[in-house]
């Protein structure tokens, strides 16, 4: 049987899911997850390579209707991805809802793009099962789907066989990365989003969007030392007010003491490795308006 290899664009509105079924495919955790918009700020690529077929799985921020800055730049990184790969999962989240704006908007550009799309139905653990029928209905004549596929990302139900479906639509190809690639990322940008994913998670509505997090020193020289090795990251948390700064450190230092703690153990599971982490926090008014500190803060350039 011949090799396949390709490019699969994982779209839909903001919170459906995506990152967790990029993470679950890949079997790693690649990108960071929180229930809050915006917590994927650039494209993300995930590489499953498998005996018959290399899938480079691309992960985006969700494709929304808001305008302006950031939102602009993300809906961008979406489109060109969808634009690049040879086949797209749409994912929807179950629910009874209606279509949303936001929703029909991403659909809208899923057709124009005229590329095989996989309609992947996310959270049925969340519904009952006779409740997918109709969601199934009112879904199907809408795109003409090359396959729907209702699973749960979370708890990796019905997860198993997408991948083969996906295989299917990439075409006849060499495998583009070498078999141990499974990123592009670099293992001190993927600790700077631990980080964000902390703060993300532990702080509310006020401080996320303007914060961005800096490697300030990644340490390895004593990493293949000592049964686990070690490795010293130093980072630095721009906010653009003192109010934000305030927020993250906490009563004491009671916050950023959490997010340092949570973030390292996940540092370690990445790294296996023993992590010394330090913290700062600094604020930098005005940086999210700067192309500078938007390319520091991991949005895509163009
Ligand atoms: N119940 C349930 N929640 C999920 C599932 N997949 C993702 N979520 C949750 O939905 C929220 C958004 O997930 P995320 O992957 O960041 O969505 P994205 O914005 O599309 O990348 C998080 O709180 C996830 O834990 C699922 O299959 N079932
Ligand atoms: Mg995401």
């Amino acid at each position: 049987m011949a090799h396949r290899a390709g490019f699969a664009a994982i779209v839909g509105r903001p919170n459906v899911g995506k990152s967790t079924l990029l993470n679950r495919l890949l079997g790693q955790k690649l990108a960071i997850i929180s229930n809050k918009p915006q917590t994927t700020r650039g494209k993300i690529l995930g590489v499953v390579t498998r005996p018959d077929s290399q899938i480079a799985l691309v992960d985006t921020p969700g494709l929304h209707t808001a305008k302006g800055g950031l939102n602009a730049r993300m809906v961008q990184a979406a489109l060109q991805t969808i634009a690049d790969a040879d086949v797209v999962l749409f994912l929807i989240e179950a629910g009874p809802a209606a279509i949303d704006a936001a929703t029909r908007k991403a659909l809208e550009q899923v057709v124009a793009a005229h590329k095989p799309t996989l309609l992947v139905i996310n959270k049925i653990d969340i519904l009952p099962r006779k409740a997918l029928l109709p969601i199934i209905a009112r879904w199907k004549d809408l795109h003409q789907w090359t396959d729907v596929y209702p699973l749960s990302a979370l708890k990796g139900e019905n997860v198993d066989g997408l991948l083969n479906v996906v295989a299917k639509y990439l075409p006849e190809a060499e495998a583009m990365f070498p078999a141990e690639q499974w990123t592009d990322k670099q293992e001190r940008d993927l600790c700077s989003e631990l980080i964000r994913e902390q703060i993300l998670r532990q702080t509310g509505q006020e401080v996320p969007y303007s914060t961005a997090v800096l490697i300030e020193e990644f340490d390895e020289t004593q990493r293949k030392t000592g049964p686990k090795g070690l490795v010293r990251i130093t980072a630095t948390i721009l906010v653009e007010r003192d109010s934000q700064k305030a927020i993250l450190i906490g009563k004491g230092g009671s916050k950023l003491k959490e997010i340092g703690m949570k973030s390292r153990l996940e540092m370690e599971r990445l790294l296996s490795a023993k992590v010394f982490l330090t913290t700062h926090v600094r604020v930098e008014p005005g940086w999210t308006k700067s192309a500078k500190g938007m390319q520091r803060a991991g949005y895509d350039e163009r």
